[in-house]
């Protein structure tokens, strides 16, 4: 791929040469990700602001804790995007999608897959430092990227909506998920009691923990940094806790289709538990504590009513490589909390 692939204003901006080299990067599912190698390498992404409707929010909620960061952990690696001459971090395209780089991380890398209980652990020592070094920080100037972005509660309501909206053919195709679906509807009734105590703190949580939004530094192994601060805004431990449990206990990800790979490893969740516990632990209520098992339950669980609902409104959402793609995910995303249900 050449320069073209980005808008001029964007290499303007970020003086980006037309003869640099440009390749996709990475797997996410929402925003396109590109790896500029010119005079610096540059990681260069549009923002997909159908989904993110608020990216000047983004960028506000990332200078907040960029600002904290600095002034409580300097020494705390914390990745800020890039200004042009004139400050913006948010350059906006003629098709008005807002465009953002960051300096490239060097001697890093992410893995897809938890290979071994070493890699979940640091990854979630990663993940529970950054939540660590954020605490007391004033979380009322930030504002939801997402709203309710985490909110089981409201996330069944729209699990809900898209069933009741659905073309008779899809809720056919996807009667056996819709029914495992709901047999779990017991967990929105756990969060709702949790969150209602009021013993639950409201810190800056990441939302979306998963293993490959950590830099390992290739030559320790080390977690470096935390990535992918889009939905950096205020939340529960459960949200971070759980993705990262989702993510990492399985030997396969959310798109394996046979699901006689699916499993729990339970010395992943082990691994997992203890590392974010190093960090969190001490700053943690009783409630909280106790709420360590429901973590990554409910996180699958909102994944696979995510999933499921999209494929019912039609794939909307989730970028799809194949039509079944979204069902598929929701159906391993189903195995995986069954599986959950029965360790923790
Ligand atoms: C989306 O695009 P990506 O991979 O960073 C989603 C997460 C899900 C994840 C599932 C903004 O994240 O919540 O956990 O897919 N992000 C958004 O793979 O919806
Ligand atoms: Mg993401």
């Amino acid at each position: 791929m050449n320069t073209t692939a980005l808008p001029p204003v964007v290499l303007q901006a970020f003086g980006i040469s037309a003869n640099a080299v440009v390749n996709p990067l990475g797997s996410g599912h929402i925003h396109q990700t590109f790896l500029v190698d010119a005079n610096e390498k540059l990681v260069v992404q549009r923002i997909n602001k159908n989904v993110f409707t608020k990216p000047e929010a983004i960028a506000g909620n990332n200078r907040l804790a960029a600002h904290y960061l600095a002034a409580h952990h300097p020494a705390y690696l914390f990745l800020t995007a890039l200004c042009d001459g004139a400050g913006n971090e948010l350059i906006y395209a003629e098709d008005g999608f807002p465009w953002r780089a960051y300096p490239l991380i060097e001697n890093t890398f992410t893995v897809d897959f938890v290979t071994s209980s070493e890699q979940a652990h640091e990854a979630a020592k990663g993940f529970g430092l950054f939540t660590r070094n954020l605490h007391g920080i004033d979380s009322s100037g930030f504002v939801p990227t997402l709203d309710r972005f985490h909110d089981l509660h409201w996330r069944y309501e729209q699990f809900e909506h898209a069933l009741a909206q659905a073309p008779p053919a899809l809720t056919k195709q996807a009667a056996a998920e819709i029914s495992r679906a709901k047999e779990f509807q017991f967990l929105v009734n756990q969060y709702n009691e949790l969150v209602r105590g009021n013993s639950m703190m409201i810190r800056i949580t990441h939302n979306d923990t998963k293993i490959n939004n950590i830099l390992f530094d290739k030559n320790t192994g080390k977690a470096a940094c935390v990535i992918d601060l889009d939905t950096l805004m205020p939340g529960y431990f459960i949200y971070d806790l759980g993705d990262m449990v989702r993510t990492c206990v399985s030997p396969v990800s959310e798109e394996e289709a046979d699901l006689g790979r699916i499993d729990f490893r339970k010395e992943i969740y082990e691994a997992i538990t203890e590392g974010y516990l190093l960090q969190m632990k001490e700053f943690m209520s009783a409630t909280e504590l106790q709420a360590v098992p429901f973590a990554g339950k409910m996180m699958t669980y909102i994944m696979a009513l995510r999933f499921l609902a999209d494929y019912l409104r039609g794939n909307t959402y989730y970028t799809i490589h194949y039509p079944e793609q979204n069902l598929v995910r929701a159906r391993n995303q189903l195995q995986l909390l069954t599986l959950m249900q029965k360790y923790l």
